[in-house]
């Protein structure tokens, strides 16, 4: 069998709960070589996304992946964060990861690894530019470092594969009865990309939302170094083992007490999630951490029971595009109305007679998807510091 040859990635996004797990997924994919991040506006400050992501290839055991801080704020309108579902660090709920609200806690990440000082928007430009084979971009958070790039650096569209994105809905948002979170923050920036002529594929919430964290998921999580996956052991190069980073590991679990750490974040859990389950190691609880986060802020805010992992969706239509169903279909934004600002327009009947210009995703193998996340959470774990000895 002739191996399959890596997918070039460049991934922008805010991280972020469920931008960790793409960050996961699209380092441990066989099949993508992730050239690097640039960060974006979006569940909060670039800033704070840009610590989150260093924290997240710490935590993972992700080497060889720049971070790249990127723009501020939107195109034209003021910034909207997210704290209702990320918290106010944008990655609210383990210790080590958020840092913001105690100065003594112990923050996840390697000292040397540093945002890097090249500008996101130019960084991205860079790679794409120079890779030898066509680059397909992931966005998974506001649209305005990719459409301020692809304004900036138009030259740069010939090499771009296609772009992958969660953002959009054909039906109602989240973040407002028309509009999905993403979008609806730089519906300028969306305009933008969803009329740059590039290949585009929508990953909505319509898909993102039978993507859900059970509880059997959060089980499966929590024992994830026990499981039996039965995929293919490929590894892709981002991680490795060989840094050594024992007294990190002695600190984690001086802090790993997560209903005491709850307790103290003030956080509104109820019994049932407050209740700790063993873990199989400190990588897998902070997983398990992360995701009960997002299923406390689901809970209250939509009345999910299980929370939707949206992000790494995009990354599984990468390596699976045959577990997607798709619609070609022309797509608007809204930019000018004060109610339905950013809705996703989907002629979904061609009343328009227009040029299709996004492959929008209709439905997803989700069984496939978390067959494949939990295998690369199973790689991560075993790459990552927080289980040296
Ligand atoms: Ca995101």
């Amino acid at each position: 069998m002739t191996a399959k040859k890596s997918i070039p990635v460049w991934l922008d996004c805010d991280p972020g709960h469920d931008d960790a797990f793409a960050i996961l997924l699209a380092a441990y994919s066989p099949g993508i070589h992730l050239l690097g991040i640039s960060i974006v506006h979006g569940n909060d400050s670039a800033e704070h996304c840009a610590q989150n992501a260093l924290r997240i290839l710490w935590a993972c055991g992700i080497k060889g992946v720049s971070v790249h801080g990127g723009i501020q704020r939107p195109l034209v309108r003021e910034p909207q964060f997210c704290p209702e579902i990320h918290g106010i660090t944008g990655k609210d709920g383990v210790a080590g990861m958020c840092g913001y609200h105690f100065p003594d806690e112990i923050i996840f990440s390697d000292p040397n690894n540093k945002v890097d000082e090249t500008h996101g928007v130019l960084a991205m430009a860079t790679a794409i530019k120079a890779s030898p084979e066509k680059v397909t971009v992931v966005l998974t958070g506001a649209q305005t470092n990719f459409a301020i790039a692809i304004r900036m650096f138009p030259e740069m569209k010939d090499n771009i594969e296609k772009v992958v994105f969660m953002g959009g809905a054909m039906g109602l948002g989240n973040t407002g009865t028309a509009a999905e979170f993403n979008i609806q923050i730089d519906p300028e920036a969306a305009a933008v990309v969803f009329h740059s002529g590039l290949p585009l594929v929508m990953v909505p919430l319509e898909v993102t939302h039978r993507v859900l964290v059970t509880n059997s998921i959060l089980e499966q999580l929590a024992n994830i170094d026990n499981e039996k996956l039965s995929l293919s052991q490929t590894m892709n190069g981002h991680g490795g083992k060989e840094e050594k980073l024992p007294h990190r590991h002695v600190e984690y679990k001086e802090i790993n007490n997560v209903v005491e750490r709850r307790k103290r974040m003030q956080i509104d859990m109820d019994e049932k999630t407050l209740k700790s389950p063993q873990f199989s190691s400190p990588f897998a609880e902070c997983c398990h951490q992360l995701l009960t986060f997002f299923q406390t802020s689901y809970s209250r805010e939509f009345g999910f029971e299980s929370p939707p992992l949206h992000d790494p969706c995009t990354i599984f239509y990468l390596t699976h595009p045959e577990s997607f169903r798709t619609l070609s279909l022309y797509v608007d934004i809204e930019t000018g109305s004060e109610k339905c600002l950013g809705r996703t327009l989907c002629d979904v009947n061609n009343l328009k007679k227009k040029k299709h210009n996004v492959e929008v995703c209709t439905n997803i193998d989700v069984d496939k998807f978390w067959k494949n996340m939990l295998h690369c959470v199973q790689l991560a774990s075993k790459c990552s510091p927080m289980n040296a000895q």
